[in-house]
């Protein structure tokens, strides 16, 4: 057994599903889309989390394919429930974009293709991305980030405040969302420490012409202070966890 054979597997015979997470208008509390996580429920190992197999993934080069399905999967989900609603829904659904995937110059045309196959509107798509794809080639990072704004989808900076960002670079890219990580969100009324930089990337956010979101909301305490504060959005197990398409519609249905 190795996880790289095993995951080989997995994606060849379309075992991997695709959870949803609501992302929440800190204005007025209503869903205005989704970040998708994928998941692996191996019929012999079970639950395997994607900490350990995308890793696995980038490695060995399945993260391409995988990255691939994940968008594919994520139009398909939207346009299941346009059908079922009777309507183009208002939202927008997040997908993780890796540095390898980053890394291939074909990444605008590959997203491109797919949004073409699914008649997604390429408004309702957003690609995560992460502090990393920035440090190793900001010149680089800048041309393929404005060749996938091109499109007209948008760009959030996942995970934001745990890389080595340049601020210099920071404002000269087409960045939309900045994400502020889970690690100054989840615990920020018990540290000063982590309010002060919450607040910080909230002003710089602002200063750049950016919206946030803020990820690890685990607590009504925190979402409030955090809607007071301005944040644009919210995410995580306060609102829900990462849940299969159908729960999230169900979910989704009463609170927009
Ligand atoms: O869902 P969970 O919090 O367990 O995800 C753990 C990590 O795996 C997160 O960092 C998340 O960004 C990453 N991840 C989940 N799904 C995908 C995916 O489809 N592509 C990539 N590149 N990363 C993913
Ligand atoms: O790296 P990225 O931000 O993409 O990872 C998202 C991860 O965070 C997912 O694995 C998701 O399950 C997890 N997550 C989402 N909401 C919360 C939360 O409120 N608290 C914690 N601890 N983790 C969360
Ligand atoms: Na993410
Ligand atoms: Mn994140």
């Amino acid at each position: 057994f190795t996880l790289e054979t095993e995951l080989r597997k997995a994606i060849e015979l379309d075992r991997l599903e695709l959870y949803f997470q609501p992302l929440i208008d800190m204005s007025n509390g209503f869903v205005t889309g989704f970040e998708a996580l994928a998941r692996w429920k191996d019929p012999d190992y079970g639950m395997i989390s994607p900490v350990e197999f995308i890793p696995v993934a980038e490695e060995c080069g399945l993260i391409l394919p995988l990255g691939r399905w994940a968008l594919d999967r994520a139009c398909k989900v939207l346009g299941e429930w346009d059908k079922k609603a009777g309507e183009e829904l208002p939202l927008k659904v997040s997908v993780n974009v890796s540095a390898a995937q980053f890394a291939r110059d074909d990444i605008p045309n590959m997203v491109s293709s797919i949004l073409r196959a699914n008649n997604t509107k390429p408004q309702r798509l957003c690609l995560e991305l992460t502090e990393s794809v920035v440090v190793s080639d900001p010149a680089r990072a800048a041309k393929v980030m404005s060749a996938l704004r091109a499109l007209n989808v948008s760009l959030a900076m996942d995970d934001f405040g745990t890389g080595y960002s340049n601020l210099a670079y920071l404002q000269q890219l087409p960045i939309d969302i900045l994400k502020i990580d889970r690690s100054f969100v989840t615990h920020m009324l018990k540290e000063r420490d982590k309010v002060a930089i919450v607040r910080a990337i909230l002003s710089l956010a602002s200063a750049l012409g950016m919206e946030t979101t803020a990820e690890g909301i685990e607590t009504l305490e925190i979402s409030q202070t955090l809607a007071a504060l301005g944040c644009s959005f919210g995410q995580g197990y306060f609102y829900s966890p990462p849940v299969p398409a159908d729960e999230a519609y169900e979910y989704m249905i009463t609170r927009m």
